[in-house]
Order: C-alpha cells, then structure tokens, then sequence
C-alpha cells in the first residue's frame, strides 16, 4: 500500500526545511512573487476553477480570469429539462453528504438541499458508496428474482467488496476484478447447484453496477492495492431539488463581471518565459487560446479533465509536462459511465421501486462481457435509479452504463436507442406489448472533446502516489525556488476524494490556497478592508 496522507505528512514535518519546496513559509516566498497584484488565469469553469476563483477573489486577488472552451460553466456538474422537470446529465448525488463534506457543507449554507438531506439521522447513515435499497431485480427470461435472493447475494458481494477496500497486503498488480472472481471461485462451492446460475448472474450484474460506480470499463482495470485510498464519508447520499448547477451557480455569484469567458478554449500553455502584458510588466506565463487570443499571467490553475491531459499530454504545456507528470496522466484510469433517461407514459414499475436491476441469464462474473458491441451493448446496461418525485418529474428511469459499450452506445441516434430499450424492457418485464418509452436523453460524456470519459480512477499499474504527482505544481521541487506557474487542480488530482464533485470542490479550494500562502499580505488587505 502507498503511504497515507497523514504518514506523508508525518515525514514531511521531520524532513529538514531545505527539502520542503512547496511547503516552506509563505514569508520565505514572498519576495519571490511579483511586486504588484499577481494575475492568475484558471483554465476551466467546472467545480474546481470556479471555487478556486471565488477563494482568490474572496482573498484579494484582484486579476482573476477562468477560461471556459464550452457555451457553459459547471463541466460535469450539468442539469438539464426533461420530462416535466429537471435532471442532472453529469454528477448526481452529494457522496457522503455529511459536515465533513465540503459541498454538504456549501449546498446547507446555500438552502439547496431538501428536508430530508438535512436530518441528523441521515447524515450519520453510513452506507459505505452502496445504493442504500435493495433494487427489484428483474431476469432476462422477463421474471422478477425474488428479493431474498438478490438481498443474500448482495451482502456477500458487498462483503467482498469492503474486504477489498481494507485490504493491508496485496499484490500490486492485482486489480479488483481478479479480487472478486477469486471470491466468487471460493465462495460458489459451498452453493445449492440451482443457485449456481442465477447468483452468477446476479454478480455479473454487480460487476457491471460497480463498473459504473468506479466509471471504468472492467474492475479488472481498477488496481487493488490502492482501492481503500478512496474515503467514504457518511451520510445517506442525496440530490439538489433544484439541480446541482444550483450550487455552481452560487458559488460564482460573488465574482465580478468578465472573471469567466466562456468558449474560449485553451490551445496551449506556455511557461518559464518572460512574456510582456499590455504593460511595462514581464510575465512568467502566457495561455494561448484556439481563436488566436492569448493570456499573459503569473500563475495559471489547470482544472482540465484528466480524460482531455491523456490526449495533450504531450503539447498541452510548453516546455513539456515532466515525464513523472506524463507517466502519471498514462497511469491512472479515466473511463465512462453514461446515463440513459427514459420518460415513461405510466410506469411499469410498482409505486414504492427505487431502484431496477437487469440481469442476463447465462451471464457470470467469471467472463467478460461479449465483444459485438452493436449486437451487445445493452447487456453492460445494468442499473436504473427511478427518479423523484413524479407528480413533479414525470415517470422517469436513469439508467447507468459503464465502459465500451457505453461509449459505443455515444455513437447511436437517439431513435436507435429508444428502439433498444424498448426491446430491452419488452425482454425484462415479459410483456411484449409494454409501450415504449415517450422520450428519451442521454449522456455522451466520452465525445465530449473537453471532457473525453466521465471521472478518474486508480488502475492497475498506478498508484495515489501518481494522483500527488498529477497535483504537483510546476517548476517542480527541483527547482522549488523559482516562483510557482501551473498549478493543477480538478478531480483526478485528489488522493482521497477523486471522482467526485467534493473531491474536485477540495482541489479547487487547495491550489488557491497554495496561491494564497505566497502572497501573505494580500489575504491580511483582504481580512483588514472586511473589518
Ligand atoms: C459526485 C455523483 N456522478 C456522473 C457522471 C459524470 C460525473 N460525478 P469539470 O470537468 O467539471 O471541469 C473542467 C472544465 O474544464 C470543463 O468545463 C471543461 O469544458 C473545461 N476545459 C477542458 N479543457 C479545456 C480547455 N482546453 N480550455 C478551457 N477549458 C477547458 N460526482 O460527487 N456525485 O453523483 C457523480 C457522475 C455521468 C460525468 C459524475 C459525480 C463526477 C463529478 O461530476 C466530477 O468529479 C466533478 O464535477 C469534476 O469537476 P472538475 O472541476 O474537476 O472538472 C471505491 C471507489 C470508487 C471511486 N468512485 C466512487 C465515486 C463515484 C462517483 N460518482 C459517480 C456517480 C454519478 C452519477
């Protein structure tokens, strides 16, 4: 296992001053940073660019911009209309939402949260990153498993699964996939021979949900030994009534007129130079943008999606990324995992179901899914969450799905799926005369040229050590006393918290932070005008 934070920190504190770069004291620094107010350009306008802003902003940085390449803010934080309400296409639920949850934390402050969210009881619920009902498990011979079965089955899946993520000895090039089929090897022994097939099936199934969970096309590329890293904080997860763009759209009220453009794309960032503003001043950085526009600066805040750094690794910066940074961006996973909202007329479904589960006969943990994608790719559709409520919403299901199929699924017209899921339903209720559904959107977050997957993950082969390294600011320690220039934030560069709006919300919050500690007087001019 790699090192905890806390031990880092531990090792840290008795390393000798000299060898702590990027933790020396602000007042050290100071002198090195720019005698006049630092200009700092954030490139990206989901969570983490707009949350670093506001803390500069709200610190007394004075020249902030984030550059947005889309028509929006909120990257994958997006709720959209549908049927007869709104729902998100990206980032569903608050994980965990519970005080220690920073967006908790922002989301009560703001009164965006229902109720229910806000009880005591409910934010000390630990459901470990499993859905907290047992769903109605519908079989591909168009028959309901009957929930004795699908709750037994799924404890000792979850048994597993938490045995995995505790795991203190492991080989490093395990991945979770082979953690499970070993388990499921071990385990079917002791099973009655008519359970044989119908268990396999269902842990098929929970292979497949789990391929969502960690957005990852097989858990055979999810690494073992770092799986536990992940931390999982309390509290029955929950949703934004009014969308979790509300809270994007708070966070950002405070900033000024013109702090974020929009469709302006960045090309290229070029570093380590001496480039001139509009005035007598020389800037270290300069940030060129796809319509020939271009950004002088002192620092510059990455906060692209790790899925868009894997295609320009190579060119984004200039000079180059370290190759340690370019070998982490390789090493770590970045998949998809895609909704499919369907509308309903009337549901199908009975009035208190939360939650459907599919699940193919034949079907078994212990083989991967079947290649021929056009012909297959709705057999890796395993989960739908029933949406609510319906007075208000309609009679919608969220369908999830993970990995090749899903992004196959990206390349469909929406008529083609429609026609598939009805299909599909028609197949897992037994009723060849269900009515199809009356509308249809879906997510197609791996053609997203800004985005290219949905979140990251730690794969087999990698380490945290690689998401410390991809959070690692530039120049590097080796030349720790040249002022700090690119900065990286975003969700995949957060050891603990990766794949989540918290996570991304926390690294936002860090590389301002860092900003803010070597420009001490700035925070106290700050503090002291708010007196
Ligand atoms: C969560 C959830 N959730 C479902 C789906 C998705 C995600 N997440 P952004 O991408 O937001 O911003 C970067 C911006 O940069 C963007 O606007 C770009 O356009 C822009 N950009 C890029 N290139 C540029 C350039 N060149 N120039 C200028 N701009 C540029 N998280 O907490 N709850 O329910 C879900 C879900 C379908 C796609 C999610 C969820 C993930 C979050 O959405 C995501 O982490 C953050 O929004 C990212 O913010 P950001 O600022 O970093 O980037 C054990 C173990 C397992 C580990 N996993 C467990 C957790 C599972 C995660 N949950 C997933 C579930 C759902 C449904």
């Amino acid at each position: 296992m790699q090192p905890r934070p806390g031990t880092r920190l531990l090792l840290l504190l008795v390393l000798p001053l000299a060898a702590l770069s990027d933790t020396r004291g602000s007042e050290e620094l100071e002198p090195m940073g720019p005698p006049r107010d630092p200009v700092v350009v954030i490139v990206g306008a989901g969570i983490s660019g707009i949350v670093a802003a506001e803390k500069l902003h709200r610190r007394g940085f004075l020249n902030i911009k984030v550059l947005e390449a889309t028509g929006r803010t909120g990257g994958r934080i997006r709720t959209q209309s549908f049927a007869k309400g709104l729902v998100e296409i990206g980032a569903q639920w608050i994980h965990g939402p519970s005080p220690a949850n920073p967006v908790f934390q922002l989301a009560s402050q703001f009164s965006l949260l229902g109720p229910d969210a806000l009880l005591e009881e409910n934010q000390k619920m630990n459901i470990e990153g499993h859905p907290s009902s047992i769903p109605v498990v519908y079989s591909s011979s168009g028959k309901k498993i009957s929930p004795e079965v699908v709750t037994n089955i799924t404890a000792l899946y979850y048994t597993w699964l938490n045995k995995a993520q505790n795991l203190t000895d492991c080989d490093p090039v395990a991945s979770v996939g082979s953690f499970i089929r070993q388990q499921v090897v071990q385990s079917s022994q002791e099973w009655d021979q008519d359970m044989v097939e119908i268990n396999m099936a269902l842990l098929r199934g929970l292979l497949n949900v789990e391929c969502c969970v960690s957005g990852t096309h097989s858990m055979n590329y999810v690494g073992l030994c770092p799986y536990g890293e992940y931390t999982m904080l309390p509290g029955l997860d929950c949703t934004f009534p009014r969308g979790y763009e509300s809270l994007v759209n708070h966070i950002k009220a405070p900033l000024p007129d013109g702090t974020v453009v929009l469709n302006k794309a960045v090309k290229s960032i070029d570093w380590n130079g001496s480039f001139h503003g509009g005035n007598s001043h020389v800037y270290p950085v300069k940030v060129q943008c796809e319509d020939g526009d271009s950004f002088v600066a002192d620092h510059v805040i990455v906060t692209v999606p790790l899925g868009f750094l894997k295609k320009r690794s190579l060119d984004f910066l200039s000079p180059p990324l370290p190759p340690g940074k370019i070998q982490a961006i390789k090493n770590l996973g970045f998949g998809t995992n895609n909704k499919i909202l369907l509308e309903f007329e009337k549901p199908f479904w009975d009035p208190n179901t939360t939650l459907i589960q599919t699940v193919w006969e034949g079907d078994s943990p212990l083989t991967e899914p079947k290649k021929d994608l056009k012909q297959n790719w709705m057999r890796k559709l395993c989960i739908f969450v029933v949406l609510e409520p319906p007075e208000q919403l309609g009679h919608v299901l969220c369908g999830f799905i993970a990995g090749e199929e899903s992004e196959f699924m990206e390349t469909l017209t929406d008529e083609e799926i429609l026609s598939s899921m009805t299909d599909f339903f028609r197949t897992f209720t037994g009723n060849p005369e269900l009515p199809p559904p009356i509308s249809i959107l879906r997510s197609q977050w791996h053609s997203q040229p800004y985005t290219g997957g949905s979140y990251s993950y730690v794969a087999v082969g990698s380490s945290g050590s690689d998401v410390d390294n991809l959070a690692e600011p530039l120049p590097t320690h080796e030349e720790a006393l040249k002022p700090l220039q690119v900065l990286f934030a975003g969700e995949a560069t957060e050891r603990n918290f990766y794949s989540t709006t918290h996570g991304a919300l926390i690294s936002g919050r860090r590389e301002a932070q860092r900003l803010i500690d070597r420009y001490p007087k700035l925070g106290a001019a700050a503090n002291k005008a708010k007196l």
